[in-house]
């Protein structure tokens, strides 16, 4: 379900973030020490290979709704941006530290140049945010800061439930 606003086309789908091939950027849900983990950080760490952790080290630890940009290694794609989601219920204010994290990590693509981004549900998973809660923040951050040259935003869902929320909640956004 694609969704055009200001030149740049919002879509979702389901799939897995470290297989994005035709993607500049992929987005990270990180720890603070930039480590490989469960989830999306497992999933791209062992995608990218052992040097990506070695890139990580001297950038880390990253605080709540910070992102940090590094090269993809073995990912098939340029960069991997790597966002800190906020524990939801710990981590306060919830919303503003995730929209933050949208924020900064599009801040960083402009920077580099991307025209195509890929988002995980940050902080759904280990961090519990609740999943459509967090969907509403992402997709209006990035409605509201997603400008040419970029492209093209996609959001990577695991689950189809999870994508069927995301559809529908870019299905009601204003068309550019
Ligand atoms: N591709 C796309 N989405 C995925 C994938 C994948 N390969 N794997 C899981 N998801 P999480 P967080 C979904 O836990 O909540 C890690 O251990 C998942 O269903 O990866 O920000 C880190 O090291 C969920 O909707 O990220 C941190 O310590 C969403 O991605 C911590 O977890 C985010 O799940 C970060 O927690």
């Amino acid at each position: 379900m694609p969704a055009q606003f200001e030149d740049v086309r919002l879509e979702c789908l389901v799939g897995d973030i470290a297989r994005q091939p035709d993607i500049d950027a992929v987005v990270n849900a990180a720890n603070a020490a930039l480590q490989p983990g469960a989830g999306v950080a497992g999933a791209i760490h062992r995608a990218a290979g052992p040097g990506l952790e070695q890139e990580c080290r001297p950038l880390a630890p990253i605080r709540p709704g910070q992102a940090v940009i590094t090269g993809a290694h073995n990912l098939p794609n340029r960069f991997v941006i790597h966002c800190l989601g906020p524990v939801y219920g710990v981590d306060r204010p919830e919303a503003e530290l995730l929209a933050s994290c949208y924020r900064e990590a599009l801040r960083l693509a402009r920077r580099h140049g991307v025209r195509s981004i890929a988002f995980p549900a940050l902080s759904t998973g280990v961090f519990g945010y609740p999943f459509e809660a967090a969907a509403r923040v992402a997709i209006a951050t990035v409605s509201a800061e997603a400008a040419p040259p970029l492209a093209l935003v996609r959001f990577v869902l695991f689950r189809p439930a999870d994508r069927d929320v995301y559809a529908r909640l870019l299905g009601d956004l204003p068309r550019g």
